[in-house]
């Protein structure tokens, strides 16, 4: 099995690599942070013995986007994780920086459709002479994608988005054997709080204040779950949240 995977450098995507790996599949990460995607590289390849290549890549620039399968040379792409993307900014609309849109709009929606379709056509056209090819799409959406919350329309739009390209992709691809999945966790401890408030590391942290959050680990045991499923199961949408949080907006703090 090969998997390309966006967003290896940190949090769920990072976790799902090394899973992938461990499982004995070959690899292409995708990410901006050149360094990481070679140390992760490096150490999946020896430690698994599988290939494992690199692509220096920013989702937001379309042609970046659209040129992975160019760039990894490896045309033969079992599974594809759209997982990088991210929230930026947590105020309320009006005081929002039209950048920040810019910024998830264009990565999480614009980049995860440029990647895709290329893939997609691969996958189809590997299809035609080898129907028994693995063929799965799986998507990270979350639960601000299923109900909008205070200061966050945007990247809930985003999140939204993703969740009916993902059921728009299902429906298209319903005579193939392709398969398309949506993970949608709620809280979860990555990089992504900080990038959301900009590297304030302390306004990063609270937001796991007094309740165990989920782990990257967490998320890359169902998004492997999903892809070693037989394949005849598609799982089409899997919601999951920390223990305490009930919803976008009800947590209970243990403080
Ligand atoms: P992280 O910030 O830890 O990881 C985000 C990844 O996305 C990084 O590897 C980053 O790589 C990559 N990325 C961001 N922008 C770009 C870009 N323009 N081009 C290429 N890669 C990019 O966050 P998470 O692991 O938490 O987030 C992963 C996904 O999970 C996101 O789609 C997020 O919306 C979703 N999610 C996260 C939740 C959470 O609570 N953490 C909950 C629900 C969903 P680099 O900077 O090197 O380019
Ligand atoms: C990340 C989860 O609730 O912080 O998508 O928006 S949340």
């Amino acid at each position: 099995m090969t998997v390309l995977i966006t967003g290896a450098t940190s949090g769920i995507g990072e976790a799902c690599a090394r899973s992938f790996a461990a499982k004995g599949a070959h690899l292409v990460l995708v990410g901006r942070r050149a360094e990481r995607l070679k140390e992760l590289a490096s150490e999946l390849s020896s430690v698994h013995q599988v290939a494992v290549t690199t692509v220096v890549a920013d989702l937001r620039v379309r042609s970046q986007a659209e040129g992975l399968l160019e760039s990894a040379k490896f045309p033969e792409i079992d599974v594809l994780v759209n997982n990088a993307g991210l929230a930026s900014g947590l105020e309320p609309f009006p005081e929002n920086d039209p950048d920040d849109w810019d910024e998830m709009i264009d990565t999480n929606v614009k980049g995860l459709l440029w990647v895709s379709r290329p893939i997609l056509k691969a996958m189809l056209h590997r299809l035609k002479s080898d129907p028994t090819a693995r063929a799965h799409v799986i998507n990270l959406g979350s639960l601000a994608g299923i109900a909008a919350y205070p200061n966050g329309a945007v990247y809930c739009a985003t999140k939204a988005a993703v969740k009916l390209i993902t059921d728009g992709l299902r429906l298209d691809l319903v005579k193939h054997p392709i398969r398309v999945t949506l993970i949608q966790p709620g809280m979860v401890e990555t990089e992504f709080s900080e990038v959301r408030f900009h590297g304030d590391k302390a306004r990063a942290k609270a937001v796991y204040n007094g309740i165990e959050p989920l782990k990257a680990q967490d998320i890359a045991d169902l998004v492997t779950y999903a892809a070693f499923a037989p394949p005849h199961v598609q799982i089409t949408e899997i919601s999951v949240n920390a223990t305490h949080q009930a919803s976008a907006t009800v947590v209970h703090r243990n403080l």
